[in-house]
């Protein structure tokens, strides 16, 4: 016979598995799940809605019925207690009559923050709080940092040679890594909401940045910074516009010509200068997609980007993908410039993960605790 941490934990688990399907779908909503459960049975299982509607709530209980009369609900995050298209999921579990509520965290939503739990108590709903929230925090923490932090969760992608190298110094790029790494790219663009490249990767690759092969209902925001908008209108991006939404980060000396012709075609233009500066701020440009509500980013270079989103310590997940391939010093770096002089001003993290893909390497990285 299990003990009833064990079994909260163990449902705990089926609800955030059932949430990250969610995972690049939702924004601006976090990617919430949802199991409920009775004599030891799953009656009902759901997760936010591509757009962040329905709520996983709802969805479970739809799929529940009458029998949710008694049950235990399990979410990934404190069950909300505003009113949106639909009534309160707090509400909408009690009036189903379910009788104890596990969450895992505390929705950091002012208009959430609390209340959804009180509601539930208030309601004489049982309420087990905090299981398996650090698991809960990792799954939520595109959406918790676009509330704490004003800026959505940001993934760097490197794939490179053995030696650190991008492309050969003809630029030679294709292909590096190996098929399979390169299918494991397209599944990490459909769990973030925005790919984002710079605008020297745009023109040397023509990248579509779509994600092909994997039937997802809503497609990354494809983002490019660029100061000028020093992007050929010849472009995929521009002439195939229509296969997913493309917005440009720009500065404040933003050719007007470019930039009336990308606004024209559908692009959303979006002006990241703080204070009249000319550089793009990393930090401005990240809290200009948080405002725009991007929870997730994923950031595929080029190499003046991602140094400048690492030195400004912007970065909360780096993946890296390792080819056993040597293209020596004269080999495009997968990093420009950082101005770096010690070893101690460079920005560190630590292995989270390491997976074997094909014939290369899959690292996962955390910042590093100074
Ligand atoms: C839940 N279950 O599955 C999600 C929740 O714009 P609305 O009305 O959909 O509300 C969005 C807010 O609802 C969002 O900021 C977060 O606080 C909460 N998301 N809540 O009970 C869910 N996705
Ligand atoms: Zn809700």
């Amino acid at each position: 016979m299990q003990d009833t941490a064990a079994i909260d934990r163990r449902f705990m688990a089926m609800a955030l598995g059932l949430g990250a399907r969610g995972l690049g779908q939702v924004w601006p909503n976090p990617a919430v799940g949802c199991v409920i459960v009775k004599g030891g049975r799953v009656l009902g299982r759901g997760w936010t809605q591509p757009g962040g509607r329905p709520h996983a709530e709802t969805e479970a209980l739809a799929q529940a019925g009458d029998a949710a009369r008694g049950a235990t609900a399990y979410v990934t995050l404190e069950p909300c207690a505003h009113h949106g298209k639909t009534p309160p999921c707090a509400e909408a579990l009690a009036e189903a009559g379910v009788a104890r509520v596990v969450s895992a965290l505390t929705d950091p939503d002012p208009r959430v923050a609390g209340q959804g739990h009180a509601r539930l108590a208030a309601a004489g709903v049982a309420l087990t709080a905090g299981v398996m929230e650090a698991e809960a925090r990792r799954g939520n923490e595109g959406f918790l940092s676009r509330i704490n932090r004003g800026r959505p969760h940001l993934t760097l992608k490197l794939a490179t040679s053995l030696d650190g190298r991008i492309a050969t110094a003809t630029g030679e790029s294709q292909w590096i890594t190996g098929p399979e790494a390169r299918r494991a790219v397209h599944a990490m663009r459909a769990s973030h909401d925005a790919v984002l490249v710079g605008a020297g990767t745009a023109r040397a690759d023509d990248p579509s940045l779509t994600v092909r092969g994997l039937g997802i209902d809503r497609q990354p925001v494809r983002i490019v910074a660029s100061r000028r908008i020093d992007l050929p209108t010849e472009s995929r991006l521009f002439t195939r516009i229509e296969e997913a939404p493309v917005w440009i980060c720009h500065g404040p000396d933003a050719d007007a010509q470019r930039h009336a012709a990308w606004a024209g075609r559908g692009a959303r233009l979006i002006d990241v200068s703080p204070n009249g500066g000319r550089q793009i701020d990393p930090l401005s440009l990240l809290q200009a997609l948080g405002a725009a509500g991007l929870t997730r980013v994923f950031c595929e270079g080029g190499g003046a980007l991602a140094a400048s989103l690492l030195n400004a310590g912007l970065v909360d997940e780096l993946v890296t993908f390792t080819a056993g391939i040597g293209l020596g010093a004269e080999g495009q770096p997968g990093l420009g410039a950082m101005g770096l002089d010690r070893l101690a001003e460079a920005p560190r993290f630590a292995l989270d993960r390491l997976d074997r893909i094909g014939p290369d390497v899959l690292a996962r990285w955390r910042p590093a605790e100074r």
